[in-house]
C-alpha cells in the first residue's frame, strides 16, 4: 500500500482555475494552451525548487505559453462550464462491468505503470488530494445531455503526485512535448467488462478528473461508485464508471466502444 506524501497547497491547481474563470475573457485557443501548460506545469511541481519563491515550472510555465501553441495539448480546448443551477439528475445509462455490489471500504484503485510494480490506492487516499468541483455535460453519443456538477481530483494530479504516466528517469521538459510522458492511459471496470482508451493529452487535461460526488452526494453506484472518470472532452462513452485499474502505456489500448465500431477518439 503507497503512502500518500502530505498535500502542500497547490499553486498550479489555484493558476488552473484561474485561467478556466479568463475563458470568458480569452479566445478559447489561448485559454486552452494556457491550461495544457498548467497541467504541464503541475507536473514538473514534484520535484520543484523554489526560485524566488515560486516553483520553477510555474515561472518557466509563462514563457511555455508563448510556445506551445500547435504542440500537444492545443489539440484539446476547454469544455464549456455551467452554473450549478442548471444541474439536473442525470440519467443512468450504461451498465456493463457494474454488476453485483461493490463495498467502497475493500475496493482499490489498481495502477499499472510500465518499469514499476503496480500500486493500489484507498478511496481515502484520492480523496486526500486536492478536490476540483465543476459543471460540466455528461454527452451521450445517443443525442441527449445533461449538466452535472461533478467532483474529485484531476488525474493529472492523482498521476503527478505519484509519479505515474511520466517515464522513470525522462522528467518532463518544459519547452517542448511531454516526451516523458507515455502516450496513452487504459481505465477498465474491476471486472475488466467495460474498458475504455485515452490518448495522454485528453487524460491529462484539466478538466480530466476522477470523481467519487455527483450534484453534491456521493457517487450511487448506477452513477460509477466509489469512483469514476468524468472526461468533457469526450462523448459519454469515455467516461468510464466505476474504474478498478489505471494502466498507462505507449501501445495503443482497446476501448470497449471502438471494439464495436464507435471512434476511438469519441472528442467533442
Ligand atoms: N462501467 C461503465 N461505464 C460507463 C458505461 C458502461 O456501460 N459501463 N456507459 C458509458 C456511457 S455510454 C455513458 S453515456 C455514461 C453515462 O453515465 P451516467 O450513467 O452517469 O449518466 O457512462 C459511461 N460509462
Ligand atoms: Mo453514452
Amino acid at each position: 500500500m503507497s503512502k500518500v506524501p502530505p498535500a502542500p497547497p497547490s499553486p498550479t491547481d489555484l493558476s488552473v482555475d484561474r485561467q478556466i474563470r479568463q475563458m470568458t475573457r480569452r479566445s478559447f485557443a489561448v485559454g486552452a494552451v494556457a491550461a495544457g501548460a498548467g497541467a504541464l506545469g503541475w507536473l514538473g511541481l514534484r520535484s520543484a525548487s523554489l526560485e524566488d519563491g515560486i516553483p520553477w515550472p510555474l515561472r518557466r510555465m509563462l514563457a511555455f505559453n508563448e510556445r506551445v501553441a500547435g504542440s500537444l495539448f492545443s489539440e484539446t480546448r476547454l469544455a464549456g462550464e455551467f452554473s450549478s443551477d442548471l444541474v439536473t439528475e442525470p440519467r443512468v445509462n450504461g451498465h456493463v462491468g457494474l454488476n453485483g455490489a461493490i463495498d467502497a471500504g475493500s475496493w482499490r484503485l489498481r495502477v499499472e505503470c510500465p518499469d514499476r510494480n503496480p500500486e493500489s490506492f484507498t478511496l481515502a487516499e484520492i480523496q486526500f488530494l486536492p478536490s476540483v468541483t465543476m459543471t460540466t455535460e455528461l454527452r451521450c453519443i445517443e443525442g441527449w445531455s445533461n449538466a452535472v456538477q461533478w467532483k474529485g481530483v484531476r488525474l493529472v494530479e492523482f498521476a503527478a503526485r505519484h509519479g505515474f504516466g511520466v517515464k522513470s528517469g525522462r522528467p518532463f521538459e518544459m519547452d517542448q512535448k511531454p516526451r516523458g510522458a507515455f502516450r496513452y492511459v487504459r481505465l477498465e471496470t474491476p471486472t475488466g467488462e467495460y474498458y475504455v482508451g485515452l490518448d495522454m493529452a485528453s487524460a491529462f487535461h484539466p478538466q480530466t478528473l476522477l470523481c467519487y460526488e455527483m450534484n453534491g452526494k456521493p457517487l450511487s453506484p448506477e452513477h460509477g461508485a466509489p469512483l469514476r472518470l468524468v472526461i468533457p472532452v469526450k462523448y459519454g462513452i469515455k467516461n468510464i464508471k466505476r474504474i478498478g485499474t489505471i494502466r498507462f502505456s505507449d501501445e495503443r489500448p482497446g476501448d470497449y466502444w471502438a471494439k464495436r465500431g464507435y471512434d476511438w477518439y469519441a472528442g467533442l
